[in-house]
Formats: structure tokens, sequence, C-alpha cells
């Protein structure tokens, strides 16, 4: 923590295919929010990547939509940073349900670009945790450790 008590952070953020068309809206959201754009890339992930990224809800009944969904077209990553970007992200985000973002976040990013409970718009790292696995998945580390023991995507 810095002498204001607040912590730096990095944190995955991706916009999903139903709101890329919007980049230009959301990264100005993310600098509103005080964070940063320290790397981000268009790429399109194919349905086996996405499970992969999406593995911790492997057995929820929503799973195949999901992976069906993100795998869908051209997603935009990023690395945020800033003061608990994590959380800060995912205020930013608001609730996972768009319909349920218009009505307790109307000025969220899922309420303005987002459908409903699946199609909505932008994902954000959960934990400082998962922050790490997903930057690792996107931004592979070059140095320090192999590349083909960690990385699950690379460009094709
Ligand atoms: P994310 O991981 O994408 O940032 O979203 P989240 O933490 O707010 O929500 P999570 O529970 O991790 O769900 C991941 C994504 O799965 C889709 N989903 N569909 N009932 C459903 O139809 C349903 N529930 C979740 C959403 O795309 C959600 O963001
Ligand atoms: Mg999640």
């Amino acid at each position: 923590a810095n002498k204001l008590g607040s912590k730096k952070e990095r944190t995955l953020a991706m916009i999903k295919p139903d709101a890329v068309t919007k980049v230009g809206s959301i990264i100005q959201m993310v600098y509103d929010a005080g964070l940063i754009v320290t790397k981000a890339k268009m790429t399109k992930l194919t349905g086996k990547q996405a499970a992969d990224f999406y593995m911790e809800h492997q057995s929820k009944s929503f799973f195949n939509n999901l992976v069906q969904f993100v795998s869908s077209g051209p997603i935009i990553v990023m690395e945020l940073m800033g003061d608990e970007a994590v959380s800060v992200w995912r205020k930013v985000l608001g609730p996972t349900d768009s319909g349920v973002a218009r009505k307790d976040a109307p000025a969220s990013l899922r309420a303005q670009f987002g459908t409903d409970g699946t199609r909505n718009a932008g994902h954000g790292s959960d934990s400082l945790a998962s922050a790490a696995r997903e930057l690792e998945f996107f931004f592979p580390s070059t140095t320090g450790h192999s590349r083909t023991n960690t990385a699950k995507y690379q460009d094709s």
C-alpha cells in the first residue's frame, strides 16, 4: 500500500464481441475511473480457447452459451493498472446481468452496452489471482518460465 492506503493493481479487462464497436466509449470509462491502459489487443478466441479461459465455469448451466458467445467474434483485451484496479474495473462493469445493471447501475458499462445475462459487453478479473492467470493467458510472459507450460492462448 502507498501512503494513502491504496494498492496499485493490474487486472484483465475484456470487451466482449457484442461491444467491440463501443471501444471508444469504453476506453473513456477506463480513464474516467482513474485507471490506465497498459496493454491492449484485438483478437478472436476459438471455442477451445474460450473454454480454457472460462474453465472455472465448466460445470455451470450457462457454460456452453458463454463459450459460444465469447468466441462468436472479435474481442478486445486490455491490461488495466491503477489503485485497486480489480474492484474498480468490476464496479465500472456493473452487475453481471445487463438487465439488472440497467435498474441498479444505469451508468455502468453493462447497463449501457450489454443485452442480458450472457451478452453483457465486458469482463473483469474477480481477484488478484484471477488477474494474474488471465493476464498471462492473453499477454504471456516471454522470460522467467516456459511459454509452452503456461500460455493457453497465442496469436495465430
Ligand atoms: P465475467 O467473469 O465475464 O467478468 O462476469 P462475472 O464475473 O460478472 O460473472 P460470472 O459469474 O463469472 O460469469 C461469467 C460470464 O458468464 C455469462 N453468464 N451467463 N445465467 C446466465 O445466463 C449467465 N450467467 C453468467 C456472462 O457472460 C458472465 O459475464
Ligand atoms: Mg467472473
